[in-house]
């Protein structure tokens, strides 16, 4: 909430422009700012506003219908619109609502910038107790997790950027061949940005030059990286996620009935290719979860599809909760796997290179498993896309003051963990429509 001292009430203006205006040339008569102090402070405040009016540029101490632009420097959109709505203002849809970097941009520019879409601040308040939490139609909200994003109009907002001559700063720097090199070091499984780039800084470029290389000491994972890179590197199309899905279900139906194997990650999201397929196998039975995890497991071996296998035990703990980092691995049993797969087992064939025709393939798969009181936390999380992960954890925290992780949800000013059976259960929760799986691939 904002303070009473630094909200100026609101009074419809009785004279145009303050005096001060008129010691500087009015160059933009249709602009009319308004900057909020609210995080900017005081003299921070009086610093921009003599700024701006030097500059040409309109800009009212007093907040009223006349203002065309608001410019505030806290970005959390909720206490702004709360507090906005609360002015009593007559039209303040026609206002336009934005972050300080409209404003440099436009001190820079020495005129009013175009406003774009990382300028809005975004109305996340709904509009009435039954109204939708949705953004509106024509305003796109700066959350994913407000956005239903299907698997065909992925990155159309980057690619309007790229078309509208932003991109050749773009280009200059995918052409560089630093760029490249981590690129195609990243690209082998095992190897992380900071290998890739330990690699660049000794001279090296090339996969042969990696290899030739006496100082390097590949580790279990870089060597089945090199080992199976043409299959790994190589999309794993739908029928090969769903023949993957048969053999887990084999295996873990050997021990129980009472076991859930559910695809996630992209394929759950309607992709038709991945580069890995991603599975969360449990057991509805709390605590049994790492015994199902482990025998599918020794299953694979029995079978001998296993080509690599990083078995990590659980490290979950409810002390742990709510998880503080940023962006961290959940702590459920997992493995990540390199598995065998033959042709017969798919459905119209494997995704081969040409020519090739040894019957099977090397592909990539994640399975984890976490207790079923978790679970709906853990398909949520692990169908991902990461960036609406993200922007989900982002708006529970700033939005709504509450902490997201792939476990659990905290909030904050109750003081209390939120528990959830389903997904629905959690967007709830968190005062959002639901999102369809398939319209989450921001
Ligand atoms: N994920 C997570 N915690 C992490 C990393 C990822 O919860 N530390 C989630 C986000 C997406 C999901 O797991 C699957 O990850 P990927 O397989 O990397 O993503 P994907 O969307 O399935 O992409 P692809 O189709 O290329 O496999
Ligand atoms: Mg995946």
């Amino acid at each position: 909430m904002f303070h009473a001292t630094i909200v100026p009430c609101v009074r419809k203006r009785s004279k145009p422009a303050s005096v001060t205006v008129n010691r500087h040339e009015v160059k933009f008569q249709e602009v009319r700012l308004y900057l909020v102090e609210r995080k900017m402070g005081a003299s921070r405040r009086g610093f921009l506003t003599q700024l701006a009016r030097s500059k040409g540029f309109i800009v009212d101490d007093i907040l009223s219908d006349d203002i065309t632009h608001v410019v505030s420097e806290d970005s959390r959109a909720s206490s702004l619109w709360e507090w906005l709505k609360g002015c009593g203002l007559k039209s303040l849809s026609k206002i336009q609502v934005l972050h300080i970097s409209w404003f440099t941009d436009s001190m820079r520019a020495g005129r009013p910038a175009a406003v774009e879409n990382r300028h809005l601040i975004q109305d996340t308040l709904p509009a009435s107790p039954e109204s939708s939490t949705l953004a509106p139609v024509a305003a796109i909200s700066q959350y994913a997790c407000q956005r239903r994003t299907s698997t065909d109009n992925k990155n159309k907002i980057f690619t309007e950027i790229i078309q509208s001559g932003h991109s050749f700063q773009v280009e200059r720097i995918l052409s560089s061949e630093r760029y490249q090199t981590l690129k195609l070091f990243t690209s082998v499984f095992g190897v992380g940005p900071k290998t890739a780039e330990r690699w660049y800084h000794m001279g090296l470029r090339s996969f042969s030059d990696v290899l030739a290389e006496p100082g390097i000491q590949l580790n279990r994972m870089q060597q089945s990286g090199f080992l199976h890179y043409g299959d790994i590197s190589r999309a794993v199309t739908k029928a090969e996620a769903q023949a993957l899905g048969n053999v887990i279900d084999e295996a873990v139906h050997m021990i129980t009935s009472d076991c859930i194997v559910a695809l996630t990650g992209g394929f759950r999201r309607g992709k038709e290719i991945g580069h890995d397929v991603d599975y969360i196998v449990t057991t509805s039975e709390v605590g049994k979860e790492e015994c199902v995890l482990l025998h599918v497991i020794n299953c694979f071996k029995k079978q001998g599809i296993v080509l690599y296998c990083d078995y990590q035990p659980s490290t979950f703990h409810i002390s742990k909760l709510p998880c503080q980092k940023y962006d961290a691995m959940d702590y459920f049993p997992k493995c990540f796997l390199i598995l065998r797969l033959e042709a017969s087992q798919v459905d119209g064939g494997l995704n081969c290179a040409e020519g090739d025709n040894r019957g099977w393939r090397a592909v990539r798969l994640d399975l984890v498993s976490p207790p079923m009181d978790r679970y709906a936390f853990a398909l949520l999380g692990w169908t991902g896309s990461t960036q609406f992960d993200r922007d989900l954890r982002r708006f529970a925290r700033m939005e709504k003051r509450m902490i997201l992780d792939n476990h659990t949800l905290y909030d904050k000013t109750k003081g209390e963990f939120l528990a959830a059976s389903t997904e629905e259960d959690i967007f709830a929760h968190l005062g959002l429509e639901y999102i369809e799986p398939w319209q989450r691939n921001a």
